[in-house]
């Protein structure tokens, strides 16, 4: 069945994109001009009715195909479809129940907080409400970094085993944010997480992920 992601740059689409190419299939990229209404445009909501991106239709979900729309869901899903990728540990492994430990840390832990400090102004009225979560999201953000950079530290260059998961690709799509939301922890001071993140960046998916994207490393 076909494959089309729907992205635009440096979102949540990232870290599925490079699973994609990891993976080495066929796909298509089609990009949602979220700042010119893509995001209320009727023909993406019946595909993604939560109005967020990103989504992987796989197939015409009109004939049969279907859907998903977290970012995570998506990472899984081409790790099952594709398991020679490497995307995950093979199944039943210790190593897979570790992975997908780690990836659903990182999306329902780190990315929730990341989220709540970039879309502070959902969570207050006034300016200094939203200062307040802004502010207070972003220091849970840089505990649960300190969190992942101490796992680094014992495991050494990936999360787990000795080849890069999609665990490691979402961190590293977390780690980018992190770093240009500017919060008072950043990855960048954290040394097994800064290492990791330029292990990502020299990685072929990587580096062919963020040319398409046309969006720049967040590490020099
Ligand atoms: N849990 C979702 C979150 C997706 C999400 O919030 N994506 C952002 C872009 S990075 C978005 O679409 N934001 C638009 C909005 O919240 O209005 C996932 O990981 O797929």
């Amino acid at each position: 069945m076909s494959l089309t992601l729907y992205y635009y740059p440096d979102n949540a689409s990232l870290a599925p994109h490079i699973c994609l190419r990891k993976a080495g299939v066929d796909f298509t990229l089609s990009l949602v001009e979220r700042n010119r209404g893509g995001l209320t445009d009727p023909a993406y909501l019946a595909l993604n009715p939560h109005a967020r991106i990103p989504t992987l239709a796989v197939g015409d979900p009109d004939r049969g195909g279907f859907v998903i729309r977290e970012s995570a869901a998506i990472c899984h899903y081409i790790a099952e479809t594709y398991p020679e990728s490497g995307l995950l540990p093979a199944l039943g492994t210790v190593e897979r129940a570790r992975t997908l430990d780690w990836l659903y840390f990182a999306t329902n832990t780190i990315q929730a907080d990341l989220m709540v400090s970039a879309y502070a102004r959902r969570y207050g009225e006034t300016s200094e409400q939203i200062a307040a979560v802004k502010a207070r999201a972003a220091d849970r953000v840089g505990g649960h970094l300190a969190i992942v950079n101490r796992e680094l530290e014992k495991t050494g260059d990936w999360l787990v085993g000795d080849r890069p998961t999609c665990a490691d690709y979402f961190l590293f799509m977390l780690a980018g944010w992190a770093e240009q939301f500017k919060i008072p922890d950043p990855p960048s001071i954290r040394p097994h997480l800064l290492a990791h993140a330029r292990r990502c960046q020299a990685l072929p998916e990587v580096i062919d992920t963020f040319a398409a994207e046309g969006i720049n490393f967040f590490i020099s």
